[in-house]
């Protein structure tokens, strides 16, 4: 067998100090893969990581019949919050199966259809308020506006509540649940000694977070169930009353908690982050921003998109589809051998051993041509995703537990971009250069637009 590229021999603790970035380990692993190649082994303090990004690889560890989700320790500090709801839950759950087969129906495209008038009105509550900014001649947060937005569809669509993000004071979810991801993301990469520096103020306030959340969590289920009589046909209706087809059970009340939880946070920052990105790259490229508007006119003679006018839009589903190249908003999954094997016919890999998928760097892969950073939506024409292999693009993840949401996920971006387009101009500061937050997810922070009323 051979080992696996790490980084140079460093001291061991001071070493570690200078080369781990707890704020941004995404593109460090990115600096990293570009200097070691599609697999290198890192050591963060006491884990190590075996960071995998090229094709084939990839493709290898996608595999279901030798390798499964891991739910790596971010997931695992999560479930500090969100137990065994779907992201969090470890594939030997029965609570996973159960859940997964009774929400899959939440997912269909008749589902989907019940959500596109709920998704209107809370793009309702955007347009208002990009209107109001534009007459003021202000400018907007891409990053924060594309988190409310996102929080009041999944809100609305999923569950038949108001988060209301656009009128008054910011709910305050909204800040617990960013603070409580960035608190998972810095444990998770941080070294404790570092941490015991800093004091525990930090976990004072997740604690106080987490409480927050479920209050909030609680209040949605509560103004369903003081509504015995009303059936919404949405996610909170199939949780409350839906039973599995494979064991006849419900979901009991500590998992529908759970899901809900993880529905509001899983359905709000990576469609948010997606929606940011692709406004950041619509308005450095003018041209592509141009073809999408005429599309989006053309579809719609000037109406408010229909529901099927969503999956009309070809074009602007491309802008998305490369957004999600460049950055995916969920950078990566883990996965987990299942029994002792070779990767890549050299590398050992004893059961249980893990992997992390860096999705920015796979969807930079030789496969990709020759300047894999350029924003170009017709490299997701049909005849050219032909010709790459299939797991050379996986944003929304892999096996029985990648995304259940990603129909849901693409129809809010692509409704939200096309109601944009429709309705503004906007550009952005050309001297702003892109900065990226991570918080589990990727989003970008700083980007401002201006809008002008078409
Ligand atoms: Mn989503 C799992 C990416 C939008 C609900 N999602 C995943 C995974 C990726 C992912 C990657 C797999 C993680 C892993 O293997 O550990 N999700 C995205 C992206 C977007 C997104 C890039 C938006 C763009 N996701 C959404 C939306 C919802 C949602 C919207 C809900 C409405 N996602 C989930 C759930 C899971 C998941 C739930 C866990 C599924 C499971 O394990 O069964």
């Amino acid at each position: 067998f051979e080992s696996i590229p790490s980084p140079a021999w460093r001291l061991p603790l001071l070493g570690d100090l200078l080369t781990v970035d707890s704020e941004k380990p995404i593109q460090k692993e990115m600096a990293l893969a570009s200097k070691l190649g599609p697999i290198f082994e890192w050591k963060i303090v006491n884990n190590r990581v075996t960071v995998v990004s090229g094709v084939d690889l990839v493709a290898e560890v996608n595999n279901e019949a030798l390798w499964a989700k891991s739910v790596g320790l971010p997931i695992l500090k999560l479930r500090k919050v969100a137990e065994d709801g779907l992201f969090t839950a470890f594939n030997s759950e029965p609570n996973w199966r159960k859940a997964h087969n009774i929400l899959s129906e939440g997912f269909s495209r008749s589902a989907l259809r019940n959500y596109h008038p709920s998704m209107l009105r809370a793009l309702g509550g955007l347009t208002d308020s990009w209107d109001r900014v534009a007459d003021a001649g202000e400018t907007i947060d891409a990053s924060s506006d594309a988190n409310k937005l996102a929080l009041d569809v999944i809100g609305l669509a999923g569950f038949g509540y108001d988060f209301a993000s656009f009128i008054g004071e910011e709910h305050p979810f909204v800040g617990a649940m960013s603070r409580v991801l960035a608190h998972v993301n810095s444990t998770s990469n941080d070294i404790p000694f570092l941490r015991k520096l800093r004091g525990n103020g930090a976990d004072l306030q997740n604690e106080k977070d987490i409480a927050l959340l479920r209050t909030v969590v609680d209040n949605v289920i509560a103004e369903r169930q003081s509504k015995p009589g009303e059936h919404q046909d949405d996610l909170l209706d199939l949780m409350l009353h839906s039973a599995d087809a494979e064991t006849g059970e419900k979901l009991d009340p500590v998992n529908i908690r759970n899901q809900v939880f993880t529905f509001l946070v899983a359905g709000n920052e990576t469609t948010a982050g997606t929606l940011a990105f692709a406004l950041y790259f619509l308005s450095r490229h003018p041209d592509v921003a141009d073809t999408a508007r005429a599309e989006v006119a053309d579809v719609t003679a000037g109406e408010t998109p229909a529901f099927e006018d969503v999956a009309r839009m070809r074009y602007l589903r491309r802008v998305v589809d490369e957004t999600l190249r460049l950055w995916p908003s969920a950078p990566g999954y883990f996965r987990k051998v299942r029994t002792d094997t070779t990767l890549g016919g050299r590398y050992d890999m004893p059961k249980g051993s893990w992997v992390f998928v860096l999705l920015p760097q796979l969807h930079r892969d030789p496969v990709w041509g020759e300047d894999p950073e350029s924003f170009d939506p017709d490299r997701f024409k049909p005849e050219n995703v032909k010709k790459r292999p299939a797991h050379a693009y996986r944003p929304f993840g892999t096996g029985p537990r990648a995304c259940i949401g990603r129909q849901f996920a693409l129809h809010e971006a692509v409704l939200a971009l096309a109601i944009i387009l429709q309705r503004y101009n906007f550009q952005s500061d050309p001297e702003y250069k892109l900065d990226i937050r991570e918080t589990l997810s990727l989003k970008p922070v700083g980007f401002e637009l201006s809008l002008q009323r078409r």
